[in-house]
């Protein structure tokens, strides 16, 4: 066991470092004559690729492996087996270090945690796990045709007996055959090839490098799809921009003119108020809209109407009883909320399809220590006001639900109005054309629906 006497030196040193706490220079282990003391690593012709191995232990491997019986290469070669590179190596980095196009056959990209666990054991160990993952198309013609083959072999000889089925117990150093898995898990149906090339990075590595990042970024996607009008896709790109923080956003980033009234409220519009000041806001604009036309209906929906204790916005619907003086309210209702001072921004101001309009800013009650709060305004003809009640009322949950249902009788329900649907034949040729049911009030649609009728307070799945 003379051999392991020089593989424990490095191990040791370390730990003699550890207690001291000082900085003791790397011992390198006496070489002497240079005449290998084993030979188990005879079949490794071996490059260190230095970059996040570092000079001194890059030199103590290559000599390692030299007194193992191994070869070395001070640059890549032909004669090359095993590219030994540091832990945290990726194939898209390493191929540009070792200025590859595609991985040349017969060589592998091993990590130095192999090497040490060879020289532990103080044997060849199978790389299984320690190599680093190559997706197939970088992986030359010959390598690809190995991989072919060996799933051949596979498919012709069924296991004969339950030990010839356990997986990798005989597999030789270098060998491919857990990317022919790749193939293997491309039959499965569901896994496409990405998934497969999943399968395989962790079968191959270990783990899975996508996820790597994933626990860092999640608190910062969070923090950037906070802000009003950025979604995930946004924050995902601002991300890979380098961005982290809030300051970045705002200093850096290029944001439309939501996400910067968005910015701008951020911690306000992170804090749902209590149910009182959603009241005194539909009053505002229950005032405002009287102060224009006497008889407009205006309605705080939303989570204020489920009976709610706390509310993120309020929903204020807007319609007038006689079917005709919602028209010419909303621009009207929105600049004398302006020039009161009531709104401070706006995020969307929209006609719907048909004669509904949807406005969504931003408003804050006079007086000290108010904060910005978002508020939704829809003006709906009044013939339209028990499902725009209905559906501006929610949950969105419980919205999906009811048109779901409305589906499945036949139906159409929207947040204009319930419609027998259009009912189509062979070739969706149109056979019957829908046609609005009438629903004066929320409980006719309940009815129409086959349904019992629910309170707002009962909306909330
Ligand atoms: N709505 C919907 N589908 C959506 C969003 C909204 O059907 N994707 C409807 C149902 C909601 C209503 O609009 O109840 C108001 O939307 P809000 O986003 O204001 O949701 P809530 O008022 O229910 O909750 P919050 O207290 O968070 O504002
Ligand atoms: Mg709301
Ligand atoms: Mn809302």
């Amino acid at each position: 066991m003379e051999p392991r006497g020089i593989v424990k030196a490095f191990p040791k040193r370390k730990k003699v470092r550890g207690d001291s706490g000082k900085s003791i220079p790397p011992k390198i282990p006496k070489q002497g004559t240079g005449v290998p003391e084993a030979e188990w690593l005879k079949p490794v012709t071996a490059y260190v690729l230095q970059a996040g191995i570092g000079q001194a232990r890059a030199e103590i491997f290559r000599k390692q492996i030299v007194q193992n019986g191994g070869h070395v290469c001070d640059h890549l070669s032909s004669e090359v087996t095993h590219v030994i590179v540091a832990e945290d190596m990726d194939c898209d980095r390493s191929f540009r270090l070792l200025k590859l196009a595609k991985l040349p056959s017969g060589l592998q990209l091993v990590k130095a945690s192999w090497l040490s666990a060879c020289i532990r054991d103080q044997e060849l160990l199978s790389t299984t796990g320690y190599r680093v993952f190559i997706p197939q198309r970088y992986l030359e013609k010959g390598e690809q045709q190995k991989q072919q083959q060996l799933l051949g072999n596979e498919e012709v000889q069924p296991p004969a007996d339950k030990e010839a089925a356990e997986p990798n117990t005989k597999a030789p150093v270098g060998d491919f055959s857990q990317q022919g898995l790749s193939e293997e898990a491309c039959k499965i149906p569901g896994i496409g090839k990405r998934m497969a090339e999943k399968i395989l990075e962790i079968l191959e590595s270990g783990h899975l490098r996508k996820l790597d990042h994933i626990s860092e970024s999640v608190p910062v996607l969070e923090l950037f799809s906070n802000i009003w009008g950025a979604g995930v896709k946004t924050a995902q790109m601002w991300y890979q921009q380098g961005f982290r923080t809030l300051d970045d956003i705002r200093t850096k980033a290029s944001l439309t003119s939501q996400q910067a009234v968005g910015l701008k409220h951020y911690e306000d519009f992170l804090q749902r108020m209590p149910r009182e000041e959603a009241a005194e806001i539909e009053q505002t604009v229950r005032q405002a809209a009287l102060a224009l036309k006497p008889g407009l209906l205006c309605v705080a929906c939303g989570s204020y109407r489920r009976g709610k204790p706390t509310c993120g916005d309020v929903d204020v619907l807007v319609t007038h009883p006689d079917g005709q003086s919602h028209r010419g309210v909303f621009t009207k209702l929105l600049d004398s909320l302006r020039r009161s001072g009531f709104l401070t921004d706006d995020l969307v101001s929209q006609e719907d399809n048909g004669e509904q309009k949807k406005y969504l800013g931003v408003c804050r009650l006079p007086g000290p220590a108010r904060r910005h709060r978002r508020l939704d305004i829809i003006v709906v003809p009044y013939g339209e006001f028990a499902c725009a009640l209905l559906y501006f009322t929610g949950s969105a949950h419980f919205n999906r639900s009811m048109r779901a249902l409305a589906k499945t009788k036949g139906m159409s329900l929207s947040e204009h109005a319930l419609s027998s649907a259009v009912v189509r034949g062979p070739g969706g040729v149109k056979v019957l054309p829908g046609h609005i049911l009438p629903t004066p009030t929320e409980r006719d649609v309940f009815i129409q629906l086959g349904l019992p009728y629910r309170e707002p307070s009962e909306r909330d799945w």
